[in-house]
């Protein structure tokens, strides 16, 4: 001992640490292990539900959309968000859990060592970034110069291919830290174990002997029952605050848990007619004078061009549909909505409606904005549910939520349902 001290003051640099330096018990590959399952499984979670996300606002032939079940889109969503929110509590945990394999030594055993330390950092990295983006963006705060939605949906990619490389390259230490029960005895690094001077406590599990060095190691001895309390408390920490954040959250979207939806950017149940609003009307630069009564919807299709005022539409069949608004951001609410069919005016206007029938692309008068036009696909027209709503919650629409005319169509991305609809086209199917 005496010359170990020695040695350290001679030396002007502090030594780093070294794994095996960081005593507690809660840096072990069996906590690592659990932590990583959970955190895993929210970002699958996410990354699947963002994927569903992705398709409905950039349709493709082989994952075909449609109408059914209406509320598909609003729980995917809930999850996508509620999931995210997880995965904050559980990144950190694990982070904290397993930084000590930061200082392994030496930092790198050769190319495929120095490869799999790359990955771990670019997972690191990118999993934040989605993380701090994401939140970010459901609070509509967006500082920074890029556009949100390209640049998280490319970066998810990476996210989920780093997580792949870190699973397979970790599988040897992973399957045994699960199979083992945080109750035993200490997992010893059995390279360590020679090296330390330490008495420490094995345990008989042979597969955990084989894990390889430099992955995480044991924590100072002390007694077996302290330092399963450690870990429990830990894993037991994790999950209150995991269960905890999503519970202040996903009020937005489940409606009995609105009260405690402290965490949330939006209450449900507040909002103008009964609905909350995204983007508002004078946000949108969509003013009163141009929604006046000379307003028309230009209604486009093989028969040629008509022009129907609101009294005309109003003329035709109405229709009645409970329809939940689903934003991309996480909350959603329930409406009654009321209009006139879109397969009514594409019939009108000459169009097919069912199997092979046309899409309906929709134009807003608002000028400019990502969401101010969007289509409709045949499924959707043919749904008798797929609304050009007039009226919300038994009153006519407000400006905010897109009067004179706005589209409410079930399982639709709220970003789809474009609102201050001034065009709609009967066109060929975009996508066959
Ligand atoms: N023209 C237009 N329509 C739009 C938007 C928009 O920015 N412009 N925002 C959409 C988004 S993101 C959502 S979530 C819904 C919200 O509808 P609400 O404000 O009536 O709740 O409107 C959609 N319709
Ligand atoms: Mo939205």
């Amino acid at each position: 001992m005496a010359k170990v001290e020695d040695e350290t003051r001679r030396s002007r640099l502090p030594r780093l640490p070294r794994t095996e330096d960081f005593a507690s018990a809660i840096h072990d590959p069996r906590v690592v292990a659990r932590v990583g399952v959970l955190l895993g499984s929210a970002f699958l979670l996410v990354f699947l539900t963002g994927l569903y996300s992705h398709v409905h606002q950039n349709p493709v032939a082989w994952f075909p959309l449609g109408p059914d079940p209406a509320w598909l889109y609003r729980v995917t969503q809930g999850i996508h968000v509620g999931a995210g929110i997880a995965c904050v509590p559980l990144l950190l945990a694990k982070l904290y859990a397993a930084y000590p394999a930061l200082f392994e030594q030496p930092p790198v055993r050769g190319p495929l060592h120095a490869l799999e330390r790359l990955s771990v950092a670019v997972l690191v990295a990118t999993a934040t970034f989605q993380l701090v983006t994401g939140v970010l963006n459901t609070f509509q705060w967006y500082p920074w110069s890029f556009g949100f939605v390209g640049v998280h949906y490319a970066t998810s990619w990476v996210v989920i291919g780093s997580l792949l490389i870190h699973v397979g390259v970790k599988l040897p230490v992973i399957v045994p830290a699960l199979r083992a029960r945080i109750k035993d005895g200490e997992i010893v690094d059995p390279e360590i174990a020679d090296e330390s001077p330490l008495p420490r406590t094995h345990i008989s599990d042979g597969d955990l002997m084989s894990i390889p060095d430099g992955d995480l190691h044991p924590a100072e001895d002390r007694s077996t029952t302290e330092a399963t309390a450690t870990r429990r408390g830990f894993l037991t920490a994790v999950a209150v605050t995991t269960l905890g954040a999503v519970a202040l959250t996903v009020g937005q979207t489940v409606r009995p848990l609105a009260p405690l939806s402290v965490l949330a950017p939006r209450d449900p149940r507040v909002g103008s007619q009964g609905v909350p609003v995204n983007k508002t009307a004078a946000s949108a630069q969509v003013t009163s004078d141009v929604v006046g009564p000379a307003w028309r919807l230009e209604l486009e299709g093989p028969d040629g061009v008509v022009q129907l005022s609101r009294d005309d539409l109003l003329a035709m069949d109405q229709h009645t549909a409970d329809l939940p608004i689903a934003c991309v951001e996480g909350w959603s609410a329930m409406a009654t909505w009321q209009g006139v069919r879109v397969r009514d005016l594409v019939e009108r206007a000459g169009g097919r409606v069912g199997d092979g029938g046309h899409d309906v692309s929709v134009a807003s008068l608002q000028v400019g904005g990502a969401y101010s036009r969007s289509v409709l696909q045949a499924s959707y027209v043919a749904s008798d549910d797929t609304l050009l709503a007039l009226r919300l919650n038994g009153q006519d629409l407000n400006l905010d939520h897109g009067y004179p005319a706005r589209i409410i169509a079930p399982n639709r991305p709220g970003v789809l349902q474009t609102k201050w609809v001034n065009r709609l086209a009967v066109v060929e199917p975009v996508i066959a």
